[in-house]
């Protein structure tokens, strides 16, 4: 912030609605309980994936679908606001897929995720992976009853995207930075977005990736306990 930048913050007690809010934030962690709960009872690990739109979410998890699916039973869970272009992607893996559209919603929540695992074959999978909507805010809030947390970030988001987001990384697991082969293109340093991350968040994996030619993808899957 330059000496001359004048700041305004918005504080609790101007937010109307804030009851609300606690009341909407302990009803989904409730439920997100409850999905946890029922993934265990099947022995299944689920990753609940984040980042903004176009960081290569879905091109990461085609990646690791394409290295796991034989020695996993894996399912993929698909948020979006619209469209079911993501979920046709991975579903050219093989594997069972189901989309959720959220409508004006900028993020999944657990209600949701009861309901599209309400649709798939639990007691035949291992592994499910969650594609967040695109967005470095608002699912940050809302836990799914997921396992871990990965966040796919990118360099073509530019040098300074992980300090103007940092809620986004306070409880995740593992961060992918992504398109590392067009860093110089973007005159990003990906070491310098790691250095960043791991200030913020000293116990989360950082890997640095680029999904189109499959450099890091095993790291990930390792990052995340999967191997
Ligand atoms: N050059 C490059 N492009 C990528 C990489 N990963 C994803 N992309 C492209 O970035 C665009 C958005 O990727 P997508 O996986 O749909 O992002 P999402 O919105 O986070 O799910 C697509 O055109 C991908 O082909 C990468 O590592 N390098
Ligand atoms: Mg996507």
């Amino acid at each position: 912030m330059g000496k001359h930048t004048e700041v305004v913050t918005s504080s609790v007690d101007e937010v109307f609605d804030i009851e609300l809010e606690a009341d909407i934030l302990k009803a989904n962690k409730e439920l997100a309980l409850e999905n946890h709960t029922m993934l265990k009872e099947h022995g299944i690990t689920a990753i609940d994936v984040m980042g903004s739109v176009g960081s290569g979410k879905t091109s990461l998890i085609k990646a690791i679908v394409s290295l796991l699916k034989e020695s996993h039973r894996i399912a993929v869970i698909e948020g979006d606001v619209t469209t079911t272009i993501d979920a046709d992607i991975i579903a050219s893996e093989g594997v069972p897929t189901v989309q959720v559209n959220t409508g004006k919603e900028c993020h999944l929540d657990a209600n949701l995720i009861k309901k599209a695992l309400a649709r798939l074959r639990l007691p035949e999978l291992d592994l499910i992976f969650i594609e967040n909507v695109g967005n470095l805010i608002c699912p940050a809030e809302f836990p799914l009853g997921s396992d871990k947390r990965l966040v796919v970030i990118s360099v073509t988001e530019g040098p300074y995207m992980v300090v103007k987001h940092p809620m986004m990384f306070y409880e995740t697991n593992s961060v992918a930075i992504n398109k590392v082969d067009l860093a110089s293109a973007m005159g990003v340093n990906p070491s310098n977005l790691r250095d960043d991350i791991s200030r913020i968040n000293p116990k989360a994996t950082v890997v640095l990736t680029d999904c189109r030619n499959m450099v890091g993808i095993r790291e990930v899957i390792r990052s995340l306990g999967l191997t």
